[in-house]
């Protein structure tokens, strides 16, 4: 019998895109910082001189999917990270934004094999989003840990110790065989 399960070592060649949607800002913010968190405090380099994590800023929530697909494609990353909070309010938009960017994020996921972290709050108030982003836990801390555990996972399925990433200025590497066409 043979176990597959990721770990959280060897963290230094692994690389990750954030996908940050600026909409609800406030607490997407504390998931932004308490998912660096995590990162760096497992020894992946963060923040504006990071050779390790890209950051990709949308609007809204309903833009993550799209930019997180086109992150996917490049082939430069083990896993991407993606956050925003969508929070119901007095509108009807929640539910279109809410049922879109989880669909998005599963079928990019599904259909290239390649960890897409769902790291978007849905709540009904700004005050249950801010208790998970901080008050009382920070869910930033395991999105950014899942994303850690299911890039190496999928390292591990793949036998692979490394994954090429291509030097700045390079084209995209397609390291793995099944990203969409
Ligand atoms: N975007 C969010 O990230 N959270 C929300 O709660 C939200 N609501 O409720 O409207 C929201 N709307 C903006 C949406 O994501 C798009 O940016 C916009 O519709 C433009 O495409």
């Amino acid at each position: 019998m043979t176990v597959y399960e990721g770990h959280f070592q060897h963290t230094t060649d692994l690389r990750f895109a954030i996908v940050v949607a600026r909409f609800n800002d406030l607490p997407v913010g504390k998931l932004l910082a308490g998912c660096e968190d995590a990162l760096k405090r497992h020894g992946i380099t963060v923040g504006p001189d990071s050779h390790q994590v890209d950051y990709y800023w949308v609007p809204g929530s309903f833009e993550i999917p799209m930019v997180a697909r086109q992150a996917v494609l490049t082939g430069r990353y083990d896993a991407v990270i993606c956050l925003g909070a969508v929070i119901r309010g007095q509108t009807s938009h929640y539910d279109h934004v809410a049922s879109e960017v989880a669909k998005g994020i599963q079928a990019l996921a599904f259909q290239t094999g390649v960890p897409v972290v769902f790291g978007v709050l849905t709540t009904d108030t700004m005050q249950q989003a801010l208790e998970r982003a901080g008050i009382k836990n920070n869910l930033g801390w395991e999105y950014g840990m899942s994303a850690i555990e299911m890039a190496n996972l999928l390292r591990t399925m793949r036998g692979l110790n490394t994954v090429a990433h291509p030097a700045p200025g390079e084209l995209p590497v397609t390291a793995q065989p099944n990203y969409l066409q």
